[in-house]
């Protein structure tokens, strides 16, 4: 935060403090909870004139917006709410934020819904999906299945370091779905065992690359060569517009002590001197759209390689700077 930017509501400070430690995760509950904490900042600013709430909305967005890099969603929610502020006095203003945010969240959760309704129809009675991480919009088509009466197993792969995978495993057993729990070095034994391998999304860029949890790519590669099919469960608030000119998705380097402690890493150094080695921890990757068979939105399933027509859609009319930029 530079020093010019106003003091920001509890909820924001919040907000990011707990997307930033992951307590609040995965990409579209970033994205709720980004327009959740702008509305709360909305509601309780006591700005006196219209310029100040302004920039104070904006200073919240950025606040929010510098927490993690990859989910587009995150910077697609503040855009939307930021969009939607309007009027010319404060209480206009305040009200049209708030509105903006509930619409937002409206939204999200009915695209959830649909989405959920489209990648059901993928399901058979009687399929085994395989899953990494935890993903919500992957978990509604288990549900709406589930919902349509279909039989669905379900083979998980823990995902270190953060084991995401317990959530996914937790929730589909509180649906009653046989799980069975593996690490993710065994991911490929198990793959002739499955139907589908069923992931979510952080970002879609416009070649159709799907960007998620690490250890997404070498799953689809291994699917793709064991011939099971690969679907990609992403509303399209994941479908990144700054790639269509170009841009490339930032990749989250997280903290190396989520994959060893001070302690794990002395002992492997053991009485070696000098700075001891190296440790990386990316928490996503992307994955080429030739080893993804397709991509359920709440407009429909898509081939990869023509999300872009759908991106141009919804976001080709959309110049200009950002709306949290002075
Ligand atoms: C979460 C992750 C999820 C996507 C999609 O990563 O990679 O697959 O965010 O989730 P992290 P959803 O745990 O690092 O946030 O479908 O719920 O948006």
């Amino acid at each position: 935060m530079s020093r010019t930017d106003p003091e920001l509501h509890e909820s924001v400070e919040g907000a990011a403090a707990d997307i930033a430690s992951m307590e609040i995760r995965g990409a579209a509950t970033i994205a709720d909870a980004a327009a959740e904490a702008l509305a709360a900042q909305a509601e309780d600013s006591d700005a006196d004139d219209p310029d100040e709430f302004r920039a104070e909305m904006r200073a919240a967005a950025r606040r929010l917006r510098e927490t993690r890099p990859t989910a587009v969603s995150l910077p697609n929610s503040l855009r939307y709410v930021l969009r939607g502020m309007d009027g010319e006095t404060v209480p206009e203003l305040r009200e049209s934020v708030v509105e903006s945010a509930r619409e937002f969240r409206r939204e999200l959760d009915q695209a959830q819904e649909n989405l959920g309704r489209i990648g059901a129809n993928r399901l058979r009675d009687g399929d085994t999906v395989m899953t990494h991480c935890h993903s919500t919009d992957a978990l509604s088509c288990v549900e709406k299945a589930l919902e349509q009466g279909k039989d669905i197993s379900a083979i998980v792969k823990e995902t270190r370091p953060r084991k995401q995978g317990h959530i996914t495993a937790r929730q589909l057993r509180e649906w009653d779905v046989p799980v069975t729990l593996v690490v993710d070095n065994a991911a490929r034994r198990y793959l002739d065992e499955v139907d589908h391998v069923l992931v979510g999304a952080d970002s879609i860029a416009a070649d159709g690359s799907v960007i998620n949890k690490v250890g997404t790519s070498g799953l689809a590669v291994n699917a793709r060569e064991r011939g099971v099919p690969i679907m990609v469960a992403a509303q399209t608030l994941k479908l990144h517009p700054d790639t269509m000119t170009g841009h490339t998705v930032e990749i989250e380097m997280r903290d190396e002590r989520e994959v060893l402690t001070e302690d794990e890493e002395a002992e492997i150094n053991g009485d070696a001197d000098g700075e001891g080695f190296a440790v990386e921890n990316p928490a996503f990757d992307v994955t080429p759209p030739r080893y993804v068979d397709a991509i359920v939105t709440e407009r429909g399933q898509f081939p990869p390689e023509s999300i872009v027509t759908l991106m141009r859609e919804l976001f080709g009319d959309q110049q200009g700077g950002e709306p949290w930029e002075e």
